[in-house]
């Protein structure tokens, strides 16, 4: 397991690369151009420099998260074939600067969605919730809610550029069901993987959040069967998964501990994003802390759903709540994020002892 903590660049963040190096065990950055659009080609000079700037303070980047996929890919459009050119161009271009994975997702228009940015704990403490009748049904609502509460910074996933267009995106989708959602997936993972084995990229979806459809959107990633599909249409450790545990254990059916067990176990899952998350209704919630005591999740039985099935790529503490008066871009301030860190370092380290001591 290689720890890591995710970065959105000098230019996009507050948190410097000199404070991330000093997290107990990061040694790798997750990286990103997040100004380049979906469908654009990442050019090297840009890679390069980023690599550079992050090697400079001590870390690798090996895990970019995310090169996002044009909508025109998952409607399904004759214009595809130039946006998965596009795609292949960027996987190489990352290859050719040591980038093992990397995290995508396929969800149409939106990617993550929240009710809350800045929801109240009774510590003081505040992070983000998704509670179902705080959803509104009109989709331009939930944008201006998220620009309103993002503090001023870019979010990941809510590209400007795409939510300008929400309106004409929600026609195109139209025609769009699950199974054209999937045949359209299929499309673009097998013009994509024989490259990605050419030049050993691993690619790793990012389930659906929330696992379930809204807005009347398809939604293809989100529980055991869903993955299993995607990992047998093209049947190639390149064709790989981000378990997000928060994502997957939002819809209370899925069972996140037997499926980070199954996939690590089949050596599927390239990168896990490690989150609590506290149960406030049926299917209502708020990103809790990591801990198990502070959320409906063992994470002592993730970590050891992972270690018992040798999983060894890449995990980073996912949203962490704003503490200690931080401000920043929801969910991804410094200090609950290394918080976050450390305690899954010890029950890595835990678990591997007491694994090395029973021997
Ligand atoms: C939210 C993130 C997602 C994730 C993408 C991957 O904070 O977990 O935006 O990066 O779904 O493409």
């Amino acid at each position: 397991m290689e720890m890591t903590f995710r970065w959105y660049g000098a230019k996009e963040e507050k948190i410097t690369l000199e404070e991330i190096r000093q997290i107990p065990q990061v040694k790798g950055i997750v990286g990103t151009l997040m100004d380049i659009p979906a469908g654009e080609v990442w050019p090297k000079a840009r890679i390069k420099a980023l690599k550079e700037e992050i090697e400079k303070a001590g870390m690798t980047l090996k895990v970019i998260e995310s090169v996002n996929i044009h909508d025109d890919i998952k409607i399904g459009k004759p214009s595809r074939d130039k946006y998965i050119e596009n795609y292949i161009e960027t996987i190489k271009n990352l290859a050719e600067f040591g980038i093992e994975v990397i995290c995508y997702n396929f969800m149409p228009v939106f990617d993550w969605v929240k009710s809350d940015l800045d929801y109240h704990l009774p510590d003081g403490s505040r992070t983000l919730a998704y509670i179902a009748k705080d959803i509104p049904a009109d989709p331009n609502e939930i944008i201006q809610k998220v620009e309103n509460s993002s503090n001023d910074f870019a979010l990941p996933g809510w590209e400007p550029e795409r939510l300008a267009k929400v309106k004409e995106l929600f026609e195109e989708y139209k025609g769009v069901d699950e199974q054209k959602l999937r045949e359209n997936y299929e499309y673009f993972l097998k013009a994509i993987i024989p490259t990605c084995e050419a030049v050993g990229v691993k690619m790793a979806v990012h389930p659906d959040d929330p696992p379930y459809s809204i807005f009347g959107l398809p939604r293809i990633v989100k529980n055991r069967d869903d993955l299993d599909w995607l990992c047998n249409i093209v049947d190639s450790p390149y064709n790989g998964i981000t378990l997000c545990t928060g994502s997957i254990a939002e819809d209370p059916a899925n069972n996140v501990y037997d499926i980070l067990a199954e996939f690590c176990k089949r050596g599927r899952i390239h990168f896990v994003h490690a989150r609590n998350i506290k149960f406030i209704g049926e299917k209502d919630f708020y990103e809790a802390g990591h801990e198990s005591s502070d959320g409906s999740l063992d994470m002592y039985r993730i970590m050891k759903a992972m270690y018992d099935n040798g999983f060894d790529g890449f995990i980073r503490p996912d949203h962490g709540r704003m503490i200690w008066d931080e401000t920043g871009r929801p969910g991804y301030g410094l200090y609950d994020r290394a918080l976050g860190i450390a305690y899954l370092n010890g029950l890595w380290e835990a678990i591997d002892k007491d694994a090395k001591t029973q021997k």
